[in-house]
């Protein structure tokens, strides 16, 4: 079997299956009628993609020779299940073949696509017979393009914290592309947090929406478990201080701020309220103003340049992709 469409999740995905693969697996496709499609078929037909009596996804099932393409649809769940099914062919013997497999943005398929040209245990022998003195180097350059490589790979976590109604979630939400997240007026709108993983600036990231602060004695309990969750998260992570830049920094905004990766005044729409001295700011943003791409271009920029990677993209020499590779070198 063959997975013709991109990694990731869509409403349908297409994937090839020969007759042998089909009669290995057991599986037929069962028309509307109750009959069985054949792949010598000329039609393009709805039918259930049944294997051994189970019922897997309702296909459209496209006759393309030898080969019929199925059309079932596209979460990952499903096509977990027909690899298994159909004994996927494809090569995921290397990390370089699983990162092009999984891809979620260009810069990660090329980057892949330049690793696979690269074999990392022939790199390693290389390095072993260089004269010492250009092997330290050698190494380091190679570290080097790991880490970049790595931040390819391994989403790193973005907490957006800040005060209630400061537009964390709008920004939450823009930054995704979707209004995956409730935003609105209503102060400790948010509880639960909420994880999705998207690409800035071509690397990949799990943001994380939280619940908003509010002063001491002022959090309900309700608001006061939600807070301390969202608390909890921020552990090991990047974090985005998001501030209402019309009404100025409050309070604790110090406190979050002295801990906080970068500092956003949002609402800029909305005008500029004095910014306390004490209160870094990287970038004035609206996030229901301005457009996604911008925000994400913004949002993304800032996160490369705190960690200082490079634009996203090939590394230029062979580099691990697994952080157990980037140990041995
Ligand atoms: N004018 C303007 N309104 C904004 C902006 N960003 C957010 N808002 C509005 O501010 C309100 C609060 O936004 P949310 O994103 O829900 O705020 P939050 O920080 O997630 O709030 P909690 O979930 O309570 O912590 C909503 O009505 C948003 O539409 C902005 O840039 N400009
Ligand atoms: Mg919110």
């Amino acid at each position: 079997m063959r997975i013709l469409t991109p990694a990731g999740t869509a409403g349908v995905a297409v994937v090839a299956v020969t007759r042998d693969e089909m009669q290995a697996a057991g599986a037929e496709l069962v028309l509307p009628s109750g009959g069985t499609w054949q792949v010598a078929n000329s039609a393009v037909t709805l039918a259930r993609l049944v294997v051994r009596g189970q019922v897997l996804d309702e296909v459209l099932a496209v006759p393309r020779g030898d080969v019929v393409e199925l059309h079932p649809h596209g979460s990952p769940a499903v096509l977990e299940v027909l690899r298994a099914t159909f004994l996927c062919q494809e090569s995921v013997s290397s990390p370089a073949a699983e990162l092009l497999r999984d891809a979620m943005s260009p810069e990660q398929f090329d980057l892949a696509a330049e690793q696979l040209g690269y074999d990392f245990e022939i790199e390693l022998a290389r390095l072993e017979r260089l004269p010492l003195d250009q092997r330290d180097r050698a190494r380091q350059l190679a570290r080097e393009r790991s880490r970049v490589a790595l931040a390819h790979c391994v989403p790193v976590r973005v907490v957006l914290i800040g005060a209630q109604n400061a537009g964390k979630s709008a920004l939450f939400n823009r930054l995704l592309l979707r209004a995956r997240a409730l935003a609105g007026p209503v102060a400790g709108l948010t509880r639960d947090p909420i994880h999705e993983r998207t690409v800035l600036a071509g690397y990949p990231y799990e943001l994380v929406d939280t619940a908003g602060e509010c002063g001491e004695g002022e959090a309900a309990s309700v608001d006061a478990r939600a807070i301390a969750v969202g608390r909890a998260l921020r552990a090991g992570a990047l974090t985005i201080l998001v501030v209402d830049g019309s009404a100025g920094g409050l309070a604790f905004d110090r406190e979050l701020a002295a801990k906080a990766s970068l500092v956003v005044a949002n609402k800029a729409d909305l005008g500029d309220a004095e910014w306390p001295s004490w209160l870094p700011c990287h970038a004035r943003i609206s996030a229901v103003q301005q457009d996604a791409a911008h925000l994400r271009g913004v949002i993304g920029g800032l996160l490369r340049a705190l960690r200082n990677l490079p634009p996203a993209g090939p590394v230029g020499g062979v580099a691990a992709l697994r952080a157990s590779d980037m140990d041995r070198l």
